[in-house]
């Protein structure tokens, strides 16, 4: 079936140097011919070229690129025209492309899409061009280059050939009387199955290391109320984000800032302060916090140094929630001895404080060196359901079964790259065993 014929602005808009409108299509040649009156440059090279309405009036001029399918990003003809970075230019050009026919708006990630139905890309590659984009520090964007030169990828894909290997000497075994059966073709399944399960599980055992890095690191400051959670928030966000008063109980709800702390993104959370209640308000945002701490990658309890009783009203379960001290107001408070001393109000103690939260950082992201490491809830559903699968295939004793909980880990690592044909088995059943010669 012909496809339509795409456009958009691939880059964001507003004011700019220079925009770039993409074309992607069986009819991108047409376009070009419309709006240049002439036919593309050759591929991979820049022209400069007079783009023109649908009345013949020059819109812009600029760099027109050609791809040709399929050595293309979508692996169809692309063409890209770079113009000025204005909004009227960039209108006019979107009006001209609509007017040439078998072209319309792309939606929403469709380049993307046509590079995967393609095969220029796997479903991890597209997910992380996602994530390159969305890359707000060094660390991510490290992160997100590995698995879109296909870490990811390779990885899975690995697992998934090993795995196929096993379903096609299953599917061979099963014509076969039981005493006929060697014994070796077994072994070897349950071998493929017993291997990939270890790797599998050692892969999962990660600590959600590349999710937290995709995500953010959780910090939730939490402690007492006027313990000076939100001026420590203020102090590591360098700005005004939340309010402080020396009324307790100024914080209500849950206040995030996003950091980058040396390459690491940080999700700061300040807190309502933790105490006894009877405003319902203040009690769900107690909840909240408390909430908050107990799901953080970093809970830091914040206590008043000048405060003579500085942990009374905390939960008995406190020293479980936290994972480091801190003693702010040491400006006014006593010295104590354990955790960090800090005032938010006159900054001491300040980098300390951060370096030790990159300590802690460092410590949840590269307690193992990891090429590839899994970055996200999706990817982790279906290698747990893989898993699940593979286990069960090596306790059951029918062979049947084992090639039916065989087939169902293959579908499912299948899915995380989105290859998930029936087809390549029987590929590797007809190639490896002549089956039906
Ligand atoms: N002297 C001194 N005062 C501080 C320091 N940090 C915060 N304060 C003061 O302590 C009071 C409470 O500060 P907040 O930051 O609002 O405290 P909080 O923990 O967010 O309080 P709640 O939102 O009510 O839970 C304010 O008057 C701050 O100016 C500090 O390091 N030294
Ligand atoms: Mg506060």
């Amino acid at each position: 079936m012909p496809q339509d014929t795409i456009f958009a602005p691939s880059t964001a808009p507003g004011r700019a140097g220079i925009a770039v409108i993409r074309v992607s299509g069986p009819d991108a040649k047409r376009a070009v011919a419309q709006l240049t009156g002439d036919a593309p440059p050759l591929p991979k090279y820049a022209i400069l070229r007079a783009f023109r309405d649908a009345a013949g009036s020059v819109i812009d001029r600029g760099l027109l690129l050609w791809f040709e399918s399929p050595a293309s990003f979508s692996g169809e003809d692309i063409a890209e025209f770079h113009v000025h970075g204005g909004r009227a230019i960039v209108d006019a050009m979107l009006a001209a492309l609509v007017a040439v026919e078998g072209l319309r708006p792309a939606e929403a990630g469709e380049f993307t899409r046509r590079a995967v139905e393609n095969g220029k890309l796997d479903l991890t590659q597209a997910e992380a061009l996602a994530d390159l984009i969305d890359a707000q520090t060094e660390a991510q964007r490290k992160q997100a280059l590995g698995q879109y030169g296909g870490a990811l990828a390779a990885l899975y894909e690995g697992w998934r050939e090993r795995l196929i290997r096993a379903v096609a000497l299953t599917e061979a075994i099963l014509d076969f009387p039981d005493e006929d059966v060697p014994d070796e073709v077994l072994n070897t399944v349950r071998e493929i199955a017993d291997g990939l399960l270890q790797e599998i599980r050692a892969h999962l055992d990660d600590h959600r290391r590349g999710e937290i890095l995709r995500d953010g690191i959780n910090l939730t400051v939490f402690g007492k109320p006027n313990s000076g959670k939100s001026s420590l928030l203020n102090a590591l966000a360098r700005r005004d984000v939340a309010i402080v008063s020396e009324i307790a109980g100024t914080t209500r709800d849950v206040i995030e800032v996003r950091l980058d702390l040396g390459g690491y993104p940080v999700i700061v959370s300040d807190t309502a302060g933790i105490r006894e209640s009877d405003d319902p308000i203040e009690q769900e945002g107690v909840r909240r916090a408390l909430d908050r701490a107990r799901h953080a990658d970093i809970a830091l309890l914040l206590v008043d140094a000048s405060d003579p009783a500085p942990i009374t009203g905390l939960p008995p379960d406190v020293t479980d929630i936290l994972d480091l001290v801190v003693w702010n107001k040491m400006d006014i408070g006593e010295p104590r001895s354990g955790g960090i001393p800090i005032s938010a109000k006159t900054g001491s103690g300040i980098p300390e404080l951060l370096a030790k939260i990159a300590d802690l950082t460092g410590n949840i992201l590269n307690s193992k060196e990891n090429s590839a490491p899994l970055t996200r809830a999706r990817h982790r559903a279906h290698l747990e359901e893989a898993v699940t699968a593979l286990d069960r295939s090596l306790k059951v004793a029918d062979r049947e079964l084992l090639g039916e909980d065989l087939r169902l880990a293959l579908r499912s690592l299948g899915r995380i790259t989105g290859r998930v044909d029936v087809e390549d088995i029987l590929d590797v059943v007809f190639r490896e065993f002549c089956i039906g010669k």
